[in-house]
């Protein structure tokens, strides 16, 4: 077994954790107030599994994401200014306003890119880790996707891929019970997803996802194994999402028990008292570094939004290749 995060590591995780909650709770609120308009895929009770993962990696490992993937990208690296003046779509942004929040890219930070296509993340982080291999860099490319993902052939295909070829890389599905408007068991044959890892001849592994600690451990073997050349693992993280499919979604479907049931075990305040519980941090230093990320998150709100748009001659600009002289 993997060895558990000492508590230097739990506090980084903990910040992590703030900054994606804390950014997605302005996200919402800038929304809601007229500020910004887009289509915006909230991660609120997921943030702990990139939060956790992300402190395994290095800059050069590879994260490949979905529309549902501000939390992963923040946690990789890409800084908040540049991601709010995405959002925003402008020319300060990370990808100069003409990616927008479904088309997230910073590749100085190993996040590579972020697609809307249903299960896209999985060949594109096998072609990363391919390279990586090629190149014999140990470099790790993390493909994170939804449990309805896992019913795509692009799925199926990649993990096969994956495995024959021994690629590096961590497919991360992040199970928070509902694609779209549709329950898991209504669309999923399987009752665990990691088990679906079985029949592509590598190790599968079901982990509460709102859980660092066990998460971890978990994903520590995954990165050994891929890093020392013995292939890919697939991550069933089991997680919820509290805020719908998308802004705006008043998530009807979802049995209220259930949604309270969940509540119980929302990631944020149930780590911020096994901190303290723990005593890895106190009440009060906790509080201080929720107050240093509300003023990094003001300063990006800020900036986006006294940042301009692009200007209309970008609109071709880094989308086609010019010819070569
Ligand atoms: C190939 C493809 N099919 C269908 C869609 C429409 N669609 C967008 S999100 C989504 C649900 C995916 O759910 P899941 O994989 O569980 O991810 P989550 O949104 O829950 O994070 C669907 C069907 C799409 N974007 N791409
Ligand atoms: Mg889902």
């Amino acid at each position: 077994m993997a060895s558990a995060p000492d508590g230097k590591t739990l506090v980084a995780i903990y910040r992590k954790m703030t900054l994606i909650k804390t950014s997605d709770d302005r996200v919402i609120a800038a929304m809601k107030a007229g500020r910004m308009q887009m289509p915006y895929y909230s991660a609120r009770g997921q943030e702990c599994i990139p939060a956790t993962i992300s402190e395994l990696l290095t800059d050069d490992d590879y994260l490949v994401t979905i529309y549902r993937g501000v939390h992963d990208m923040l946690a990789k690296g890409l800084p908040p200014k540049l991601l709010w003046a995405e959002l925003a779509g402008k020319v300060t942004g990370s990808c100069k306003g003409k990616g927008g929040p479904m088309h997230l890219t910073y590749p100085s930070k190993g996040c590579m890119v972020t697609t809307g296509i249903v299960g896209a993340s999985m060949p594109i982080a096998c072609g990363l880790a391919l390279a990586a291999q090629l190149r014999g860099d140990r470099r790790v490319a993390v493909a994170n996707f939804g449990d309805g993902a896992s019913n795509i052939g692009a799925f199926h295909e990649s993990m096969n891929l994956a495995s024959v070829w021994k690629l590096p890389v961590l497919f991360v599905c992040q199970n928070n019970r509902y694609a779209e408007h549709t329950i898991y068991a209504k669309a999923t044959s399987a009752q665990r997803i990691a088990d679906r890892a079985i029949g592509y001849g590598m190790p599968g592994v079901r982990v509460d996802g709102n859980d660092p600690i066990a998460l971890y451990q978990v994903a520590s073997q995954a990165i050994e194994r891929a890093r020392a050349g013995e292939g890919p693992t697939l991550i069933e993280a089991m997680t919820f999402r509290f805020n719908g499919h998308l802004i705006g979604d008043t998530g009807d479907y979802i049995p209220k028990d259930e949604y309270a049931e969940a509540q119980k075990n929302d990631p944020y305040p149930r780590f911020r008292s096994l901190l303290v519980e723990q005593r890895h941090a106190t009440l009060d230093e906790l509080d201080v570094i929720d107050a240093q990320i509300a003023e990094q998150i003001a300063a990006a709100e800020a900036f986006a939004m006294s940042s301009p748009p692009p200007e209309t001659a970008e609109v071709k600009r880094d989308v086609y290749a010019y010819e070569l002289a």
